[in-house]
């Protein structure tokens, strides 16, 4: 086996820096606004691993089965030597696509990419042991400034799973779209998750379970703030809120202040003001149809080759290629 070799493109001082200017940005707004980026501390993460499991939370499952489904269709399409997973976490759905390509006889290396550093270097040495044949390179980076500094040796394929493209506000979604293309060479492939629209009361719901782990997961980003930028956000006085936007079909995820509160930023040197009921807002999540994503993907130079969806139709897989 080959010892994982980590590559470090974004630092944690990258990481502290980011968040002083999201957090000056969004919290000096009308409306007030965060990153979903924050959300996801070593807490948030435990947090949103919980939420894959929920009852409500279809998409980790739908996704699941249709990798189940079609993984060895999408290695024998992509034929790809290498495969690189954009924000890849605990890389778990990559073991589907993993055997699927080792059948195909074509893979050579894996390359996640993720800013935790941690969650990165544990992922790495577990495929490491279990696909002692791969060349396995963890590349540490925020995948919202694209793929630049991503190894080429072989032909590649881009993972993009779990409905993360959602978490990208249209423009920023355009423009990591196409700087994904701009490192890939013409006929490396594209693999892409994304939740479906459906009825407002299962989105609201996937956003609002019973439990409240969404809204314990919505309310740490303010701990998460209180720690790294030395706040004082009282953060039992914010209430979790999941809204259906009809218009952008997007959901949204908020904070609300139950009452007036003026929050000390002391690493910004801001205080922020909240009136009663204000909403911050700390997440959007994009909701598609067929053919908004085959656009967006064409007005970035991708062609839409496959789309596939779970047996209820409620989230899609599309194999695209440059
Ligand atoms: C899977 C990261 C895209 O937008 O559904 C889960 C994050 N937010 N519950 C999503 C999330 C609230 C999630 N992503």
């Amino acid at each position: 086996m080959n010892k994982p070799e980590l590559l470090v493109h974004f630092t944690d001082q990258d990481a502290a820096r980011a968040l002083r200017a999201d957090a000056r940005a969004g919290l000096t707004d009308t409306p007030k606004w965060l990153s979903p980026k924050w959300l996801y501390d070593a807490v948030g993460s435990e947090l949103f691993e919980r939420i894959t499991a929920l009852p409500e939370y279809y998409q980790t499952r739908a996704e699941q089965q249709i990798l189940q489904q079609h993984a060895l269709g999408i290695a024998e399409l992509s034929d790809a030597g290498s495969l690189v997973e954009l924000g890849s976490g605990s890389s778990e759905k990559t073991r589907l696509l993993l055997d699927a390509l080792r059948k195909n006889e074509t893979l050579r290396q894996f390359l996640p990419l993720d800013v935790s550093e941690s969650a990165l270097g544990a992922a790495c040495e577990a495929i490491a042991v279990d696909y002692p044949e791969l060349d396995v390179r963890g590349i540490v980076g925020d995948f919202t400034t694209g793929m630049t500094g991503v190894p080429a040796e072989h032909r590649r394929l881009v993972a993009f799973l779990g409905g993360t493209i959602g978490n990208l506000l249209p423009n920023e979604r355009a423009e990591f779209l196409t700087s994904v293309r701009g490192a890939l060479t013409t006929g490396e492939c594209l693999l892409v998750g994304t939740d479906l629209v459906k009825s407002q009361d299962r989105l609201v719901r996937a956003y609002d379970d019973a439990a409240g782990v969404t809204a314990e997961f919505n309310r740490n980003v303010l701990a998460v703030l209180n720690r790294e930028l030395d706040a004082d956000f009282p953060v039992e006085n914010f209430t979790h809120r999941a809204v259906w936007n009809a218009e952008q079909e997007w959901i949204e995820m908020r904070l609300r202040a139950e009452a007036a509160v003026s929050v000390r930023v002391r690493e910004l040197g801001l205080t922020v003001e909240f009136a009663e009921g204000e909403e911050l807002r700390t997440e959007v999540s994009a909701k598609f149809r067929r053919d908004r994503v085959r656009d967006e993907l064409s007005v970035a130079g991708f062609e839409l080759r496959r789309w596939w969806t779970d047996e209820a139709g409620e989230f899609a897989l599309s194999l695209a290629q440059a």
